[in-house]
């Protein structure tokens, strides 16, 4: 295919997300650093050393090559007031499809986390029912369960951007506090009715086992529906980051109400008013009042790769890839610019549009060596529309820091440097 014949879609070199599926690496002036084969030149390709002995055998569990160990989870400085607290950030801009590894899932503890031995733990589900139930780990697993994939996202992701001046990040830095995953486990329903709730109860309280205690009240409308008490995540145990042996899943919601480590399910008429539904997460708004509960996570969307102090080596064609999700729906659309929102481009969405699932999109682009400021917008299924950073701070303020789903820029200079700007 000749660089004449990719047909530009939106300002500033995009180009029709069909000619992802034909784009080979030569011809298009891509930036790739394969070298053509001279017609014998098989010949002389030399034996690496790994071809010619057999390595170590099968093992009882599995590591990465020890050449991909650059992709870390980044976590922010121990603070020794805190003990345990803190937050570890996926590394978004090294990650593909829309699947998140387990040992690369972010994390967020406010105490720690807890060593829980399962056959010591117990889930007590009590208050306004008619018989109130203790599980053990055993007993949960002999449920009928169910697997879903679902993003999760903490409501203080991307929170910096609400700030006045731009932090100089990255797509893991910035905006890391969010993974996909396989979740596995019993519907919350299947148990609340085996325990038979009572009519004048309104909501669920749930409560953890670590030091912190963190409780987390839910509608019982919203209970019943799509909540979960995972046991398995992509196929193993929950690890212990994120909730061993057993977490409370809320699909499409902030994060932190998603309690890990579930110890109780406390039934009442009222929410419990518990810390992180108080003097945290919740959103105070320009006219100093608070929304007290905020559910549905934004929909929103950031380019992955090239993304923040990445660098363009070359003019080119190039892949611009990233993440969209919606706690309201599955991602139907994303376009791009490259010309800070000026012009658009519908990118590909390369997974399945599943509801409340992280979704990776692709569009070709060419980078002449011009300015450019790169943009992603999602739409999903209820029409909702990702907003811009200014219609976003014009309308929530930034008293508080959650919740932030507006556009991300990224601007790429002349010499192919990558910064988060505000555009
Ligand atoms: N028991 C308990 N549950 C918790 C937390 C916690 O500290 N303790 N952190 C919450 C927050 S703020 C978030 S964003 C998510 C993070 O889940 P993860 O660590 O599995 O990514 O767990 C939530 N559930
Ligand atoms: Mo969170």
């Amino acid at each position: 295919m000749s660089k004449q014949e990719l047909e530009k879609v939106a300002g500033n070199g995009l180009i029709n997300r069909r000619h992802l599926l034909g784009l080979g690496l030569a011809g298009v002036g891509v930036a790739a650093s394969s070298t053509l084969l001279g017609a014998d030149a098989g010949m002389n390709l030399e034996i690496p050393s790994w071809s010619k002995q057999p390595g170590p055998g099968a093992s009882g569990y599995g590591s990465r090559s020890k050449f991909a160990n650059d992709m870390q989870r980044l976590s922010g400085n121990p603070n020794p007031l805190y003990p345990g607290g803190g937050a570890s950030r996926s590394p978004l801009h090294q990650l593909q499809g829309s699947i998140t590894p387990n040992s690369l899932h972010f994390e967020r503890h406010h105490a720690g986390i807890p060593d829980i031995d399962p056959s010591q733990h117990k889930l007590v589900i009590h208050g306004l029912v008619r018989q109130p139930l203790v599980f053990s780990y055993e007993d949960l697993l002999r449920y009928p369960m169910i697997s879903k994939i679902y993003f999760l996202e903490c409501s203080g992701n991307s929170g910096t951007l609400f700030g006045p001046n731009p932090a100089d990040g990255t797509a893991q830095s910035i905006h890391g506090l969010v993974s996909g995953a396989e979740w596995t486990g019993i519907p919350l329903s299947t148990l609340l009715d085996e325990a038979g709730v009572e009519p004048e109860a309104q909501w669920i309280n749930a409560v953890g086992a670590d030091a912190a205690s963190m409780g987390r009240s839910i509608p019982l409308n919203r209970a019943m529906d799509d909540v979960m008490i995972a046991l398995f995540q992509n196929g193993e145990p929950v690890r212990p980051e994120q909730g061993y042996p057993m977490r409370l899943f809320v699909p499409g919601c902030e994060g932190n109400i998603s309690v890990k480590w579930l110890t109780q399910i406390k039934l009442s008429t009222e929410p419990g008013h518990f810390r992180d539904e108080t003097s945290k997460y919740t959103d105070t708004r320009l006219d100093r009042k608070s929304l007290q509960f905020t559910y549905p996570m934004g929909t929103k969307s950031v380019i992955t790769s090239p993304s923040g102090k990445m660098k363009l080596e070359r003019q080119g064609v190039y892949q611009v890839s990233g993440i969209a999700w919606s706690g309201r729906g599955s991602i139907r659309r994303v376009e791009v610019s490259a010309d800070g929102g000026r012009s658009w481009a519908d990118a590909m969405i390369q997974s399945h549009q599943s509801e409340k699932a992280l979704a990776r999109f692709r569009i070709p682009w060419e980078w002449s060596g011009g300015n450019a400021i790169l943009q992603s917008r999602a739409t999903d299924s209820q029409g909702n529309v990702q907003p811009t950073r200014t219609s976003l701070v014009t309308e929530k303020g930034n008293i508080s820091t959650y919740h932030f789903h507006g556009i991300q820029s990224w601007a790429v200079n002349t010499a192919g440097d990558i910064a988060n700007v505000y555009a």
